[in-house]
This record gives C-alpha cells, sequence and structure tokens, in this order.
C-alpha cells in the first residue's frame, strides 16, 4: 500500500500505536492528601492482587478444558475496578461490559461465586447461567456483565433516572470499552443524561484495541470529546496508576451527587492478556506490551508502599498467600458444586406467551 493511500484508509500496520506517552501524567500526591486512610492501602493492593490472580487461575482452568465459552480477562486494568469502587459508595450502582470479572470481585462478590459462575454451577453469582460475561451481583449492587457492546449505557441512564427519581443520593457509574464509542446507544444515552440531569458518570476504559483494531484505526478524534456537544463534563484519567484514578473519580462523584449531572470520563488502560482467549495478539509488538507492564499498577502501589515504608515484603506476601489459598479453594468449590437443575433450564429466560411463532 502507498503511503498516501495508507493514511487515507487510516491504516496503522501493526507496531508500537499506543504508548505510554499517551497516558496522562499520573498525580503526585500522597495517600494523604487524596484522603486515603493508612489502614486501607493494604485492602487496595488486596482488591488489585485478588483480581489478578483469580483471572490467571481462571485461564489456567480454561486451558484445562473445566469450562468452555468466552474468556475475556481484565488482566492490566485493575487499578480502574479498585479505585473507583474505593472512590464510591457501597450501594452506588455499577454496570460493565463483558470484561466484569475484576468489577464483581473490587465490589465484593466472592471468589467461590465468581468461579463457580465460570463453571456454570448453580452456585455461581448468576446461578451458572451467566458465565464469564454476565456476573451479577445486586446485593452489592452491581449490575453486570453485558454482552452486546454498548447495549447498557441505557441501562445505566435508566439506573441514574431511578435513583433520581427516588432521591436516594446514589449516582450510576458504566463502564464500556473504546470499541463501544461510535455505537448510537452511546450518544442517546448521552442526550438523554444531559437532557433530564442524571446523576451517572460514563466512562470510557480506553484499553487501546476493540479486540484487534487499535483504537487510532477506528476512532476519529479524541474519545472524551465525545461528551463535549451535550456540554458534560468531562476528563482524561491515567488508568494505570490507582491514585490517579481514586482522585478523578472521587472528584467525579461528588459533582455528580451534588450537582446532579453526568459525567464522562476516559480512562486510558491496557490490557495484557489478548481479546479473549483465543486472540493471539499479533496485532501488537512485545515492546509495546513491555511498555505498559512496566507501568503495571500492582507493582506501582507495592513500590509506593515500600517507598514510604508502610508495608514489608512479609506483609505482602501475607495477603498474597491468603489470596492464593483462597482463590485455589474457590477452584475446587467451583469443581465440586452442583450444575444447576435441568427444570431451571426455562427459568428466567424472558418469553412472550404470545409470541406469533411460539410452538
Ligand atoms: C453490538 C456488538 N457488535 C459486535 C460485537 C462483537 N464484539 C465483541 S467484543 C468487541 C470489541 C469491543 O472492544 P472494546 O469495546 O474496546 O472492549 P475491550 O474488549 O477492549 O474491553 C466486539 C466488536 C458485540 N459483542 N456487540
Ligand atoms: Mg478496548
Amino acid at each position: 500500500m502507498s503511503k498516501k493511500k495508507d493514511q487515507v484508509a487510516g491504516f496503522t500496520p501493526t507496531g508500537v500505536v499506543y504508548k505510554t506517552t499517551d497516558l496522562p501524567k499520573a498525580t503526585r500526591k500522597s495517600h494523604k492528601s487524596l484522603g486515603i486512610k493508612e489502614e486501607d492501602l493494604l485492602g487496595l493492593y488486596e482488591s488489585m492482587y485478588k483480581q489478578r490472580r483469580f483471572e490467571e487461575r481462571a485461564a489456567q482452568q480454561y486451558q484445562k478444558g473445566k469450562f468452555g465459552g468466552f474468556l475475556h480477562l481484565y488482566i492490566g486494568q485493575e487499578a480502574l475496578s479498585t479505585g473507583v469502587v474505593h472512590a464510591l459508595n457501597q450501594d452506588d450502582d455499577i454496570i460493565t461490559a463483558y470484561r466484569c470479572h475484576g468489577w464483581a470481585l473490587a465490589r465484593g462478590t466472592s471468589a467461590n461465586a465468581c468461579m463457580s459462575e465460570l463453571f456454570g454451577k448453580v452456585d455461581g453469582c448468576s446461578r451458572g447461567k451467566g458465565g464469564s460475561m454476565h456476573f451479577f451481583d445486586l446485593e452489592n449492587h452491581f449490575w453486570g456483565g453485558h454482552a452486546i457492546v454498548g447495549a447498557h449505557l441505557p441501562l445505566a441512564a435508566g439506573l441514574a433516572f431511578a435513583n433520581k427519581y427516588n432521591d436516594n443520593d446514589r449516582i450510576a457509574t458504566c463502564f464500556f470499552g473504546d470499541g463501544a464509542i461510535d455505537q448510537g446507544s452511546v450518544n442517546e444515552s448521552f442526550n438523554l443524561a444531559a437532557l433530564w440531569n442524571l446523576p451517572v458518570i460514563f466512562v470510557v476504559e480506553n484499553n487501546g484495541y476493540s479486540m484487534g483494531t487499535a483504537v487510532n484505526r477506528h476512532t476519529a478524534g479524541e474519545l472524551v470529546e465525545r461528551a463535549a456537544p451535550y456540554n458534560m463534563k468531562r476528563d482524561v484519567v491515567n488508568g494505570m496508576d490507582l491514585f490517579s484514578v481514586i482522585e478523578k473519580f472521587s472528584e467525579a462523584a461528588e459533582y455528580v451527587r451534588n450537582e446532579q449531572k453526568p459525567y464522562f470520563m476516559e480512562v486510558r488502560t491496557y490490557r495484557y492478556r489478548g481479546h479473549s482467549m483465543s486472540d493471539p495478539g499479533n496485532y501488537r509488538t512485545k515492546e509495546e506490551l513491555e511498555e505498559f507492564r512496566a507501568n503495571d499498577p500492582i507493582e506501582r502501589l507495592k513500590s509506593y508502599l515500600f517507598d514510604k515504608e508502610l508495608a514489608t515484603d512479609d506483609d505482602l506476601k501475607e495477603i498474597e498467600d491468603r489470596l492464593e489459598q483462597e482463590i485455589l479453594d474457590a477452584v475446587d468449590f467451583a469443581e465440586n458444586a452442583e450444575l444447576p437443575p435441568a427444570e431451571d433450564l426455562y427459568k428466567h429466560v424472558y418469553v412472550e406467551d404470545d409470541f406469533p411463532y411460539h410452538v
């Protein structure tokens, strides 16, 4: 392809298309000035580490053939789920797309319930009928787990509408990938949220790729500016840095709750694994991946804790060993759990009795 044609088509050959320099600068503030209590720091480490180890084990079980279907891993993006859950109230609503394991774990769904869901067992958080893409935990105000790209944004607007209508001081937060940004439902939801002053934070998790298509090949312009026509307050966040996430989401949540208006956040982040388990990742270089791994959010928090002498190697080892065991126990639990009973096959399924083709 000639250079000119190359530019016209917006085609970027495989190579470094997303750089760490595309990340906004991480905050330089200390945990204290961000209002993070010292006693919460290890919990934040635990939350990110748990998501990572859970998914590494899940991948291993998948490769062993213990369960099937799709498996999309969140590894690399954990600072966002952990930071957002910290910044929100526990009864604020969270809804996300299919890369949802980390969100459920961060919100407090047990490793047993999450692993059982992957295994399709009745003790799963969606009773074994949802699988990897449809984790759900209403008690923890986690509304899934949605497989259709962009389809859950209108639901988030609905959650926000309900919260406003009920005057319950809760806000809704909605996470979707960069691949969703050009869906019509994004504009429809932004429009109603802005028009009706709905208390919702819409968040695009820009991890550089929609399946194997780099963001600068699939979308024109800056993602964050998609909120501009709606006069929506907006910002860009470094999603590889936990403290930056906590800082920006605390501010956004306060604004949305107090002003009863929507907010749009572009979070720049990166997934280390393929789109799903069947993706060999040929569209990016090893160097690009290594560059982002050098910014790993778990390692960054670890360095902070060591630098400020807030934790020792032993403290973190104790957490890691405990989580390792909890996740191994969850695998055992899931393997030994029951499948949903056969008579449940037609339960929780939307059926219209008068559907014209119903037999
Ligand atoms: C409406 C619709 N179109 C296509 C698909 C197939 N599909 C599944 S995931 C995906 C890519 C989405 O990428 P992105 O939104 O960036 O999320 P990420 O996987 O990076 O988290 C596509 C096109 C789908 N699920 N729904
Ligand atoms: Mg993406």
